[in-house]
């Protein structure tokens, strides 16, 4: 306890006497009272007395003891935000992927060591307890996980950075794999608690819906909006605290949860309704109720827009009421102190709410107000594919949304006049760009709203950036080419090198030191040793050692029983046809057809990893799930493939699960169409941990390749200039034809083989393979691709090489550390200085 006596001092309100105690006086806590901490938590603030089955407990204890220790330097880091009135950036995002917080917040703080002792007397190790945290699954995949790395980043690099979003209470759905076909069960993940958050009911805000909009005339005659006659919902948020690499520095994750305002439908109320009037307190809870489980396109669902500009309003709310608390209404410079970076354009419509709460609510004249806008507003874009930009109906918007919808159209009737001062007469370009698309129903496009409110526009890696400019935004990059920006994406070292591979971590260690774990550009240093014998046949032992655990990981979640001598091929990520999936069970089925045919001279054995969700209403994915597990039976089960080929789907993919693949992936398969995908965040995991790549020329592999070099790198496919020509004249059927791997795949997977006792099931699978319309052209890019796994299955056959390409991925990843993407956003669009 604390040594200070209580400071006295005298109330001025009152007049009563109080005593005060300073945040100083809290009990000191540092290393050597962690392992009396944990016990005084697990004893006392849970009320428990002995170690159970689960660990949960002990889990819960160790979170709350770690949680302390966060506590304190958020303080302190909010203390020294304050006193000095710094530029902070806000990340808005509808998803946060956070994974588990313990092992990376022992490592962040460095008491990963201290913990393993002070858990020595309950007879446990780390790895116990640590399983016993559920993965916070606030995301979908690459977008969510992305702003996750990111904020790790930023508090490591000491930049004042909050993230905000939603605290979902189902997160993304749990997958299981029923007779082959994908099941979805609710991801109940707060149902124990969650430890690291707190709560903080006195900031909570209330958000507007519905009503209507009023003008008022004031006593000058000024017209003024009045958003009338509204449902409220309060936005509670919950803080969850972000700790920096050995730097003390722990910033903030804000997550608003929705909950009913205390006011009840009075007519309801007094003709006796009493319950019904208190149930429509669902009607609020339900907006943070769930996570939107697709990665793209479902538009148009009601609760979505309510989940946006839920988050939006109340992140906004949150910053301005902090201004006029220090500044009072005097708005001049606050785009000197924020800036607001829109993770695509889910929060986008925070651009007209800044513009509504800045004049309805501050009282600003319209064009300040939005000088204010668009020197605040960033937007970053994550996808190419057309269907799956958000557009709102304007009826839906009018309804849920009314005084937004008239500033949208405000910004938009100023936004077409510099259109036509552009393109003087040019109307059909006005058409084009409008924020409204019209139609049978008019539609607010989301992402011209991002772009026309915002100061910078990115992409996440070159290739993306560069089709953004030349194609999706074209227009607008005429207008406004300074706007235009990329930001390659990156992945946090700490949690996808140092943290999942303790064993390759302490290797380059030995070797390079450990300054690499701050500073990812280091890791260079590992080319020295590349050459090295000694050196690469410990590499080796750590793969191998890694494989073993994922073997064991594997045969716990399907049963089948991988082998770490096996080469292991991986492709996890979202079931997505531009991703195809479906080009890599081809081949699988190929190696299946060679096996059967008795061709295995030279065959490397293999081990085929494939994992990730479909979205719940997405029927291709869900038949290539089907359709994976399928052939993984039939090859399984066929005794000729033993100690050749095995082929497994894992289910429930996720950040956990990431975390023990990557540093046990030997081959890493990013094979979508290429100008599809916009970066790809798996790929650079997987480099990280010494896995090589197969992929073609799109998104952040063009980067990938050049960094590591041609020769360190299995190209295949289509590049993306030649797409649409190969399109233009597609003849998959002379495509199988002409290749006879291709073509005995094909009548293999006709024949039944794979469906013998479920007729028809994969007859949508072979007609889109064979359609001439297959978008994602997996017919022309089979041969080249089985070229290149034929190269890498002989590269793996000599396993000093194997391993010195292996080493030289690692060495090359410097510069896919999500640290130097977050040190470009900072020097590029957010401006900050580090605390
Ligand atoms: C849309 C409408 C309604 C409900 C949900 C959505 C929705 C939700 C999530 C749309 C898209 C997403 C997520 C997209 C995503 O993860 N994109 C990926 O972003 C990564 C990070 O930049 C890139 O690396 C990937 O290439 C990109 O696919």
């Amino acid at each position: 306890m604390s040594n200070k006596t209580p400071v006295k001092s005298q109330d001025s309100s009152n007049g009563a006497v109080c005593v005060v105690k300073h945040w100083q006086d809290a009990p000191k806590i540092d290393e050597n009272t962690l392992a009396d901490d944990l016990t005084r938590h697990f004893y006392y603030t849970l009320g428990r007395d002995k170690v159970g089955e689960s660990h949960l407990y002990l889990y819960h204890a160790l979170a709350l003891t770690i949680r302390d220790r966060l506590v304190a330097r958020c303080r302190a880091t909010k203390k020294h935000l304050k006193a000095k009135k710094t530029r902070k950036a806000a990340y808005l995002s509808l998803e946060f992927l956070m994974g588990r917080a313990l092992s990376n917040a022992l490592l962040n703080l460095d008491l990963t060591q201290t913990t393993r002792e002070a858990l020595q007397q309950y007879c446990t190790t780390l790895e116990e307890v640590q399983d016993a945290e559920h993965d916070a699954g606030l995301g979908n995949g690459g977008l969510g996980r992305l702003a996750a790395c990111f904020l790790d980043s930023c508090a490591t690099l000491g930049l004042p950075v909050l993230g905000y979003g939603i605290r979902y209470e189902y997160g993304m759905f749990n997958q299981s794999i029923e007779n082959g076909h994908q099941m979805e069960q609710p991801d109940n993940w707060l149902r124990e608690g969650h430890p690291w958050e707190l709560s903080a009911p006195e900031q909570a805000v209330r958000v507007k819906f519905f009503g209507h909009v009023e003008i008022h005339k004031d006593k000058s005659g000024r017209e003024h909006r009045v958003w009338a006659n509204t449902q409220d919902v309060l936005a509670v948020p919950y803080d969850v605290p972000i700790p920096g690499y050995k730097n003390d520095v722990v910033n903030t994750l804000r997550l608003w949860k929705s909950e009913a305002t205390d006011e009840f439908d009075l007519t309801e109320f007094n003709s006796g309704s009493y319950s019904e009037a208190v149930a429509e307190k669902n009607l609020a809870e339900q907006i943070t109720m769930v996570l939107y489980p697709n990665d793209s396109s479902e538009n148009g669902k009601e609760l979505r827009l309510r989940q946006q500009y839920f988050l939006s309003s109340a992140s906004l709310q949150d910053i301005l009421l902090t201004w006029v608390n220090q500044n009072g209404h005097n708005f001049d410079d606050f785009e000197k102190y924020h800036v607001f970076q829109l993770n695509d354009t889910h929060p986008s419509i925070a651009v007209a709410e800044l513009m509504r709460l800045l004049v309805d609510e501050y009282e600003l004249d319209w064009q300040k107000a939005w000088n204010i806008v668009t020197k605040t507003m960033a937007y970053t874009n994550h996808t190419l594919l057309p269907e799956a930009l958000e557009r709102w109906s304007v009826p839906l918007f009018a309804k849920l949304l009314p005084r937004l919808l008239e500033i949208i159209f405000e910004i938009n009737a100023r936004f077409l006049l510099e259109v036509a001062r552009h393109w003087p007469g040019d109307t059909e370009m006005q058409r084009k760009l409008s924020i409204i698309e019209e139609g049978p129903v008019q539609h607010v496009r989301m992402a011209y709203l991002a772009i026309v409110g915002s100061f910078s526009v990115n992409g996440v890696a070159a290739l993306h950036t560069d089709l953004l400019e030349k194609g999706l935004f074209k227009d607008f990059y005429d207008l406004w080419p300074n706007k235009f920006n990329n930001k390659t994406n990156g992945v946090t070292p700490r949690r996808w090198l140092a943290q999942c591979n303790p064993a390759l971590a302490n290797l380059i260690n030995s070797k390079i030191g450990d300054e690499w774990v701050r500073d990812f550009s280091n890791i260079v240093n590992l080319r020295r040793y590349f050459d090295d014998k000694s050196f690469q046949s410990q590499w080796q032992l750590v793969k191998k050692e890694n494989k073993q655990r994922l073997c064991e990981f594997v045969k716990d979640r399907t049963g089948i029983e991988f082998d770490a001598a096996m080469m292991f091929d991986v492709q996890v990520k979202r079931i997505h046809e531009y991703k195809r999936q479906l080009l890599n069970l081809l081949h699988v089925v190929h190696l299946y057809d060679r096996i059967i045919r008795g061709e295995t001279q030279d065959f490397v054995p293999r081990c085929v990893l494939l994992g990730g969700k479909a979205a719940p209403g997405y029927y291709m994915a869900k038949k290539i799930i089907k359709m994976i597990n399928n052939v993984a039976d039939v090859v399984n089960k066929d005794e000729r493939t033993k100690g050749l080929l095995r082929v497994a789907f894992l289910p429930n993919y996720n950040v956990s699960a990431m975390e023990v693949i990557c540093p046990a992936t030997d081959l890493s398969e990013q094979i979508s169409t290429a100008g599809k995908e916009a970066s790809g965040t798996g790929n650079m995991k997987f480099m990280m941990n010494g896995a090589v790549t197969i992929g073609t020329l799109d998104g952040a592999n063009i980067e990938i390749r050049a960094a590591v070099g041609a020769e360190n790198f299995f190209l295949f496919g289509a590049q993306t200039e030649q797409v649409p020509s190969i399109k233009e004249n597609y003849d998959p059927n002379a495509l199988i034809e002409n290749d006879p791997n291709l073509k005995r795949v094909m009548e293999l997977i006709q024949s039944g083989h794979f469906n013998m006792f479920e007729p028809g099931l994969f007859d949508d699978i072979i007609n889109a393979i064979r359609s001439p319309n297959d978008p994602w052209i997996v017919a022309h890019d089979f041969t080249s691709y089985v070229e290149q796994q034929q190269l890498a299955a002989q590269t793996y056959l000599n396993q000093e090489t194997w391993t010195r390409i292996s080493i030289l991925n690692t060495a090359a990843s410097g510069e896919f550390s999500s640290d130097r993407t977050i040190q470009q956003y900072s020097d590029e669009i957010w401006q900050l200085s580090p605390m």
